[in-house]
């Protein structure tokens, strides 16, 4: 059948005549340099202007004018063109037909070429335009939307700040409830995306679009939901401790009498409750207390600051004059996208943030997290990697980078160094070991469980529309033990509140598969390079720490991602490195949770 279709495919393009079936393998490897370079050449040009098109779109979203969005639309549209051509997929093909014969960084790029070319075939025209449509129209209904609290205008920033410092458990209520207004805006579209998506990556031989996604790690749907449930079964019994601590110790606090079961989702420091760790202040070492009075601007440059003193360059000079990192005020007369990301505009060093950056711990690490992209594209952005190869080891690596120097950013012995906390106070380790634990080990079961079982349900088993919001909590219950506040029907749609479900779709995981990666390339920095324990690190200014890091960096996608690994940590993906480090969490834990009951199943399971 797919041979068929090939030669079909061949049949009305130019390669036909030309085709690499009866090449010498020397001619063939001719033939597929000469392809690629054209490719790569016309790839470049095409996908710049998309990037700088989105980047308008995205930076300056003005009530009513759609301009913007419809030159992203006009510039989505002609790389698809070209992409989704039957030249350009049938050349690919027909070249990896003889991969064997191939040089595999040419094998690389031609699958690069034909993966991101799927959503795209032009044989079914009509589709990928709608499709390129609904893309740019969700965001911008996305972020032009106005978040309204008791009748007046606030921000996302606004809707998080709430969460973290309101103590009145009914206006708590009312932030978590404003933040999950924007659902319902968004679930037709959403609808009409998945069908669109679903349908593009048929037309190329992909079951559903989460197969398609997952894919691009060199698995299967089936192969990803094993790995996560076996990396996120082994964290569950520490999981479980955290939810039975934070049940008694929120309903302590809140004055709550009935310990509830599953933890009400307006009574955490976050709008998914995917991060507690604003429950616990770790006194001698407030992150959040030592940024108040720096300004936004300070936050970035210590964080680029920080990777300098590894020997990473300076960034360029174009990041700063082209990226948007600070809020747009509420009079500005326009919005922008609010949730932080990092933008490689031309694969080369036109490199820019997106990012509404506040003086708080939580926009610190997300500042670093950020740079880690931009170091990750500066870092692969050179003769070495063809450009159609300058992407991450796989996303989850590209996830990782930033984090890790995020939480290495936050370890007491480089916060001492940067002069941001006092060298002599005592610090109560397992306070500080709690927090950070209700920080990555809490993402989990949302980042592997929820979102991920979601958007499987959703592109792979066409989830009906009414059931989104039922199965969204069914989840949340299932794997976080988290209900909300008072049942909510299908007239709500709290899944599409979160960006990734819209924009970045079928991809949560890699967060998911981040947070072990860097656990696992922390604890070799600690103890292989720096010699300290991976709880108490200071990675600023080691150059063995930094070429180590640009050692993974550097190769971009021209090496398979688990290769990568198991040279770099020799060993395979692996959730020991993070239990040891909160191995001393686990013993406390057990001691506070004595006698309570635990709502959450010892092991876990498919849902
Ligand atoms: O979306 C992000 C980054 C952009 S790549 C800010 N993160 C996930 C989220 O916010 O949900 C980082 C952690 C998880
Ligand atoms: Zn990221």
């Amino acid at each position: 059948m797919r041979t068929l279709a090939l030669l079909l495919l061949l049949g009305c393009s130019p390669a036909a005549q030309d085709g690499p079936v009866q090449r010498s393998p020397d001619e063939l490897q001719e033939q597929a340099e000469r392809f690629l370079e054209a490719s790569t050449a016309r790839y470049l040009e095409l996908r710049t202007d998309v990037a700088e098109a989105a980047w308008a779109a995205n930076t300056r979203i003005v009530e009513g004018d759609s301009s913007l969005a419809e030159a992203e639309e006009r510039a989505a549209q002609a790389l698809a063109e070209w992409l989704g051509s039957a030249d350009v997929l049938g050349t690919a093909r027909a070249l990896l037909e003889r991969s064997e014969d191939l040089k595999p960084l040419q094998v690389r790029q031609l699958e690069a070429l034909l993966y991101q070319a799927a959503p795209s075939d032009q044989r079914m025209a009509d589709i990928v335009q709608q499709r390129i449509k609904a893309e740019t129209a969700q965001t911008q209904r996305m972020y032009g939307y106005t978040f309204l609290l008791d009748g007046e205008e606030i921000t996302p920033n606004d809707i998080d700040r709430g969460l973290t410092t309101e103590t009145d458990l009914e206006r708590r209520r009312r932030i978590w409830e404003a933040s999950k207004a924007v659902g319902p805006t968004l679930k037709d579209g959403l609808l009409s995306l998945r069908e669109l998506r679903n349908h593009t990556v048929r037309g190329a031989g992909y079951e559903d679009f989460y197969a398609y996604e997952v894919s691009d790690y060199g698995m299967t749907p089936d192969g990803m939901d094993a790995l996560l449930l076996r990396l996120l079964g082994e964290l569950w019994p520490l999981y479980r401790e955290l939810h039975t601590w934070a049940r008694y110790e929120l309903a302590g606090r809140y004055g709550v009498d009935e310990v509830p079961d599953l933890l009400p989702a307006h009574w955490l420091p976050n709008r998914w409750g995917q991060s507690w760790a604003a429950l616990v202040e770790v006194e001698g070492l407030d992150v959040d207390a030592a940024l108040a009075d720096k300004d936004p601007e300070w936050i970035v440059k210590e964080a680029e600051a920080f990777y300098v003193s590894l020997g990473f360059p300076e960034l360029p000079l174009s990041f700063y004059e082209k990226s948007s990192l600070y809020p747009v005020p509420n009079d500005a007369g326009y919005k922008k996208n609010t949730h932080a990301s990092a933008w490689h505009i031309d694969l080369d060093q036109d490199v820019r943030s997106l990012m509404s950056v506040e003086p708080n711990g939580t926009w610190f690490a997300t500042t670093n997290h950020e740079l880690g992209h931009i170091y990750y594209y500066l870092a692969y952005s050179q003769p070495n990697v063809p450009p159609l190869l300058r992407r991450g080891a796989n996303r989850a690596f590209h996830e990782a980078v930033g984090t890790q120097m995020g939480m290495a950013a936050t370890q007491r012995p480089q916060l001492v160094h940067r002069g941001l906390i006092e060298a002599e106070v005592e610090v109560d380790e397992t306070a500080l070991l709690l927090k950070e634990a209700l920080e990555s080990v809490v993402f989990l079961p949302f980042s592997a469980g929820v979102m991920t079982r979601f958007e499987r349900e959703l592109y792979r088993d066409e989830l009906p529309a009414d059931r989104f919001n039922a199965r969204w909590w069914e989840l949340a219950a299932h794997y976080q033990g988290i209900a909300p506040p008072a049942p909510r029907g299908e007239d709500f749609a709290d899944a599409l509140t979160k960006t990734h479900i819209n924009n970045d779709p079928a991809q949560y995981y890699d967060y998911a598969l981040s947070t072990f990666i860097l656990f696992q390339l922390h604890e070799h920095i600690s103890r292989q390079i720096l010699h300290q324990s991976p709880r108490s690190t200071q990675y600023w200014g080691s150059a063995e720490v930094g070429d180590f890091l640009r050692s993974i960096l550097e190769s971009g996608g021209t090496r398979d991602w688990r290769d990568v690994l198991e040279q770099a940590t020799a060993s395979e993906l692996s959730a020991e490195p993070m239990l040891r480090y909160y191995e001393p969490l686990m013993a406390w834990l057990r001691e506070q949770n004595e006698g309570r009951t635990y709502t959450l199943p010892e092991t876990l399971e498919s849902p």
